[in-house]
């Protein structure tokens, strides 16, 4: 079995003036495309191949280069399309709501933390909002394709909602200017699916 590339279920240009159309293409088009590429190569002929990519990450090889990068950045991606809606923005309801209100007191203050850890995340990464088991959300970031499923990354419970802090998911309309890319993510949380996310997962 090998992984393949998921399909949008947006327009490269639905996400604008958010996020623009040609960075959604070379993203999702060569990025992911190549983690996805790679991922298959480096599972091809192991007894991983067949595995979820779930199974994959949970039980890495920290020490196994390419396939934590090439995984993670395969999981990473995934997931980071489909937390993203033209129809997205505003706050969560229900239960995640609930849960992060718990955790941060309120959604600015959520807003503050999950913006705090994507800013200030050194070069390459990611910030997460995760939920641990018994329901309990908590904020955590991760360099390069690292990702809260693998052991030992010290970001702990299942990822059901992540910002893309590379370079390449902001830098051809924000140039440097991270914090204003944060601030667009917010216009485009799709919140149903992190309340599915969630729901699945606590
Ligand atoms: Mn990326």
């Amino acid at each position: 079995m090998s992984f393949t590339l998921p399909e949008l279920s947006y327009a490269y240009n639905a996400l604008e003036p958010n996020i623009d159309a040609r960075t959604m293409e070379i993203h999702h088009s060569k990025h992911h495309n190549g983690y996805t590429t790679k991922l298959n190569g480096a599972i091809e002929g192991t007894d991983l191949s067949g595995k979820s990519i779930e199974e994959i990450l949970n039980g890495l090889d920290m020490s196994n280069g390419a396939l934590r990068n090439n995984g993670g950045g395969y999981y990473n991606h995934r997931l980071f399309w489909t937390v993203m809606s033209p129809n997205g923005g505003g706050e969560p309801t229900g239960e995640v709501a609930s849960a992060i209100n718990d955790a941060f007191g309120s959604f600015e203050e959520f807003k503050n933390a999950f913006s705090n850890a994507a800013a200030t995340q050194f070069g390459s990464g990611w910030a997460w909002l995760c939920v641990k088991e018994g329901g309990k959300v908590e904020v955590c970031g991760t360099p390069n394709q690292d990702n809260p499923l693998m052991p030992g990354v010290g970001c702990g419970g299942f990822p059901i909602l992540g910002i893309d802090v590379w370079e390449h998911a902001y830098y051809l309309n924000y140039q440097n200017r991270r914090p204003d890319y944060i601030n667009a993510f917010f216009n485009v949380i799709n919140w149903d699916e992190v309340s599915k996310l969630y729901a699945a997962n606590k």
